[in-house]
């Protein structure tokens, strides 16, 4: 199977996540993607390329304009202001609610609102490198696309950082670009055919929804804890279907806390029956490995030998199938997972 890499992603690098009410060390690193690259080179099933370039096009087909603005030169901003800072987080939020009753909401002037108004949440700094990295990952994601249109069966792109709870608008969750919206938006718009976007990460794909949440065109269906206990918390529930046209192309599998291999299984089975009625020409995959069992964040208990039954499983839908990677963070693991994962779907 071909994989897509570039180090561009160790140029975020952070040190801090603000998480619980503590700041310690994150969760979403250098070292995660590193592991998975170094698990996957190791083994001949696997064919290692470098993206090439696509510019900020596809980003402006589902993001909003400022959004990408804001991402490249805010940091810059930022430290020009605050000399010396490493990691912008917030510390404002500018949550539409606070203009209630009064004149349209805008993007505000000085820095601090600005980046409250893109930004939802306080675990995603924004590092020197992070507009760097972050375009290096829909390149990738772009990269593994192509190759699947060119007609591979099956291509994995090593998407760091992660981007599926990236919204139109906002950015968080460890996402700044929405790499397997980005995706799945293009496909669509560029074929005029159907496209599912099967996302497995522990975590809602609160973006993903968000951005098709009323278009016909793309499906979007996620296996994710249940957001009555689980992060984003407040999206991702079984109720929600869809609008306007979008009506029925959303569907959403809260899972139960400690799902194991066959509850997991089970779960996918159904959920790629969904697949095939919907009748995409191509399919996308958010694939998390953050449901494991012993993820440090996370409370699904998926096995390693789960990831490979849940990649045969979706290989059986008989789609080209364009995979990109979002979280997981149990590290020693990652590389094993993924491996898994991809074996499973016909490495
Ligand atoms: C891409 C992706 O997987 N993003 C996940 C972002 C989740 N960040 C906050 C998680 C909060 C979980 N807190 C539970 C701690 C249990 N020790
Ligand atoms: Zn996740």
């Amino acid at each position: 199977m071909k994989v897509v890499y570039t180090p561009a992603h160790l140029q975020h690098d952070p040190h801090v996540e603000i998480e619980n009410s503590s700041a310690h060390n994150p969760w979403e690193h250098i070292g995660r993607a590193e592991a998975i690259r170094e698990t996957l080179a190791a083994d001949s099933r696997f064919q290692f390329s470098a993206p090439t370039e696509w510019g900020t096009d596809p980003i402006v087909g589902v993001h909003n304009p400022g959004l990408l603005k804001f991402l490249e030169e805010g940091w810059q901003l930022y430290a020009t202001k605050y000399p010396g800072v490493r990691e912008v987080t917030p510390d404002f939020f500018y949550r539409p609610a606070l203009r209630d009753k009064m004149s349209e909401v805008r993007e505000p002037q000085a820095i601090n609102g600005r980046i409250g108004y893109w930004c939802f949440e306080t675990t995603t700094p924004l590092l020197e490198g992070t507009y760097a990295a972050a375009r290096g990952a829909v390149d990738t994601a772009m990269t593994t696309m192509q190759m699947v249109l060119d007609g591979e069966r099956a291509a994995y792109g090593l998407c760091r950082p992660p981007g599926h709870h990236a919204t139109a608008d906002l950015y968080g969750g460890y996402c700044f670009f929405n790499n397997a919206a980005i995706v799945a938006h293009h496909v669509a718009r560029t074929t005029g055919t159907k496209v599912t976007l099967l996302d497995v990460d522990y975590h809602h794909g609160n973006g993903s929804q968000q951005i098709f949440y009323d278009r016909d065109d793309v499906q979007y269906v996620s296996l994710h804890g249940d957001p009555a206990r689980a992060y984003p918390y407040s999206i991702g529930f079984a109720d929600e279907t869809g609008s306007g046209r979008g009506l029925g192309c959303n569907i959403n599998y809260p899972m139960p806390l400690r799902a194991d291999d066959d509850t997991y299984v089970a779960a996918l089975a159904d959920a790629l029956e969904r697949i095939s009625a919907f009748g995409p020409s191509l399919l996308v995959v958010s694939l998390g490995l953050d449901t494991f069992i012993t993820d440090p964040i996370c409370d699904l208990a998926v096995t390693t030998d789960g990831m490979g039954r849940c990649g045969a499983l979706v290989r059986q839908l008989g789609l080209p199938t364009v995979v990109l990677q979002e979280g997981g963070y149990d590290v020693a693991a990652l590389g094993a997972n993924a491996q898994s994962w991809l074996v499973g779907l016909g490495a």
